[in-house]
């Protein structure tokens, strides 16, 4: 019997920003296979500082309170550095409590996380197999565990390294069972900002319906592989029906990679829950595949609740499309933009500017799409080369792209590595902000479609302007 203290670290913020967080998922994902394969053995607890952050001080009581036996960690890479300071208040306070860490960031770094003396095991990629194999090993009092467990990686006390890649043989997802929503005070989360930037508040839940993708985008980092493993629709439906039965949630924000990738399922969900006449509403912040969309589909996701889609154009460019490898068609992504948004939907667009010797015509093309375009938001977001990704290997070491990937460097260009000089990175990506969002006609259009009502709106108008503000007057060195 194991008392698991699950913990997710808060996402930094900055000066004029409202907190933002997402309730936990792959965590309680974690809890609820541990408690389906581990049937009654182990008691879960989980912290999520994105939503709630605690002192120092207050973690000495919970951590009294709980006295976990494992204390297991999310994260980012852009929460290294709220990583390390974490991991070094747990050692201090339980120096002998094992310190797991799975996520992303240890996805992408490997055994280098290791090299905190702080950090025992980590998992890295798809995480449930290696979070019960690790559960099962401490049980038995094996804390080197040399049997293959998937993903698990640990300091042998001979400092060697024990490594075992993640499982070859990944998970149905139509047999995981729903994640342990028990676990998430929803109501922490019900005041905060959401990934859905045209939503602020209310109860919801994130779900996932699919894992995996297929292309290969340069820039992208790879938790579940190149394999497309989707829920059937009906599987879908029951997990939302669950959360509405169970939880009160409606509202649901669908964070796959590719939901659309296959055609006849987005459509048959879409069938389902009109057929079953449920009353939901839902977003897809992370993303579709939008030039997999057609009029058909988007008129479906618009009937059975769909208020707000991300667009992840990232480039203008044809020429760009071909060499990061998302390999859009710009025509018809345009085309689905403007067929989304007279559906009623609030269309937001991704675009990344500064890939390796991007030229400034290319990135006034990425300008030029989404000032010409019927969106309603978007992001301009700098390039950033994420360690562990096809990008960073191109152009960065991994010791640059660790120090590349902080939450800020989206917006601070401190290096380039397009053919501008990053304070001319910087002031387009400045200039891009204000020519889009300062047309008169998008503003009009925003306050007659914005989902989440005006005082939402004001609210995320300022606190974007003041962050624009804050992070521009930043001092940008120039390389
Ligand atoms: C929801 C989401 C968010 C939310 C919540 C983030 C969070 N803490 O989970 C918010 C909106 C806050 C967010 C923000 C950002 N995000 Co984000 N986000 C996602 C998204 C779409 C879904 C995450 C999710 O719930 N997945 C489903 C669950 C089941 O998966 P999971 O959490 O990864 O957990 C599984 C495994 O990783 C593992 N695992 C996870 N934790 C642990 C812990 C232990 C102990 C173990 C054993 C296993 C384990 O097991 C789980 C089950 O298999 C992913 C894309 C994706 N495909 O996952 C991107 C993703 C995580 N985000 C990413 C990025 C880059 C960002 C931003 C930097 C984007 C930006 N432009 O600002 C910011 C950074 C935030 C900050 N400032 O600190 C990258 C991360 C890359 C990296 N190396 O860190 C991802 C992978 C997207 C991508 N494909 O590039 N994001
Ligand atoms: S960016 Fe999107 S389409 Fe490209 S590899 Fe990542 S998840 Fe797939």
């Amino acid at each position: 019997m194991a008392t698991v203290l699950l913990v997710g670290l808060e996402n930094v913020r900055h000066k004029g920003e409202t907190r933002y967080a997402t309730p936990p998922l792959g965590l309680a994902g974690l809890a609820a296979f541990a408690r389906e394969k581990r049937p009654k053995k182990d008691t879960f607890v989980i912290i999520d500082e994105a939503a709630k952050p605690l002192l120092p001080d207050q973690w000495t009581e919970r951590l009294a309170a709980i006295n976990p036996d494992i204390i297991c960690i999310s994260a980012l890479t852009t929460d290294s550095s709220a990583l390390a300071k974490k991991v070094a208040l747990f050692k201090h306070l339980l120096p002998e409590t094992p310190i797991v860490v799975g996520g992303p960031h240890a996805t992408a770094l490997g055994t280098r996380l290791l090299e905190n003396p702080g950090i025992d095991y980590i998992v890295a990629g798809e995480g449930e197999l290696g979070f019960v194999g690790l559960l099962d090993a401490l049980e038995k009092g094996d804390r080197y565990p040399e049997n293959p467990i998937s993903g698990l990686k640990f300091v042998r006390p001979d400092g060697s390294i024990h490594k075992n890649p993640p499982n070859k043989e990944l998970l149905d997802v139509n047999t995981l069972p729903f994640p342990a929503w028990d676990l998430i005070p929803f109501e922490d989360y019900s005041s905060l900002a959401r990934m859905t930037p045209s939503q602020i508040g209310g109860f919801y839940a994130p779900i996932m319906t699919s894992r995996g993708c297929p292309f290969h985008c340069i820039y992208c980092h790879d938790v579940f592989g190149s394999k497309f493993r989707a829920m059937k629709p009906m599987r879908v439906i029951e997990h939302i029906e669950h959360l509405i039965n169970q939880f009160g949630i409606a509202d649901f924000e669908i964070i796959d990679d590719i939901f659309n990738l296959d055609y006849n399922r987005a459509l048959e969900i879409c069938r389902l829950i009109q057929e079953r006449g449920l009353k939901i509403r839902f977003s897809f912040p992370n993303g579709l595949r939008t030039d997999l969309l057609d009029k058909r589909l988007i008129h479906e996701l618009a009937q059975a609740g769909a208020y707000h889609i991300a667009f992840a154009v990232e480039t203008g460019s044809n020429r760009l499309q071909k060499s990061i490898k998302k390999n859009l068609d710009l025509e018809k992504v345009r085309q689905n933009i403007a067929c989304a948004a007279e559906e009623g939907i609030f269309t937001w667009g991704f675009f990344m500017i500064g890939f390796p010797d991007e030229s400034k015509e290319q990135i006034k093309k990425t300008l030029d799409f989404a000032f010409s375009s019927k969106l309603h938001g978007a992001f301009f977001f700098l390039v950033v080369p994420f360690p562990g990704t096809a990008l960073a290997k191109q152009c960065l070491s991994e010791d640059e792209a660790l120090c590349a990937a902080s939450d800020i460097s989206y917006f601070i260009a401190e290096n380039s590595l397009s053919q501008l000089n990053p304070k001319e990175l910087s002031r387009m990506q400045t200039m891009a902000f204000l020519r889009f969002f300062l047309n008169p006609l998008r503003m009009a259009r925003i306050g007659r479609d914005y989902p989440g009502g005006w005082a939402a709106l004001i609210t995320k108008a300022i606190n974007l302007f003041k962050y624009l503000i804050w992070i521009k007057t930043r001092r940008v060195t120039v390389h």
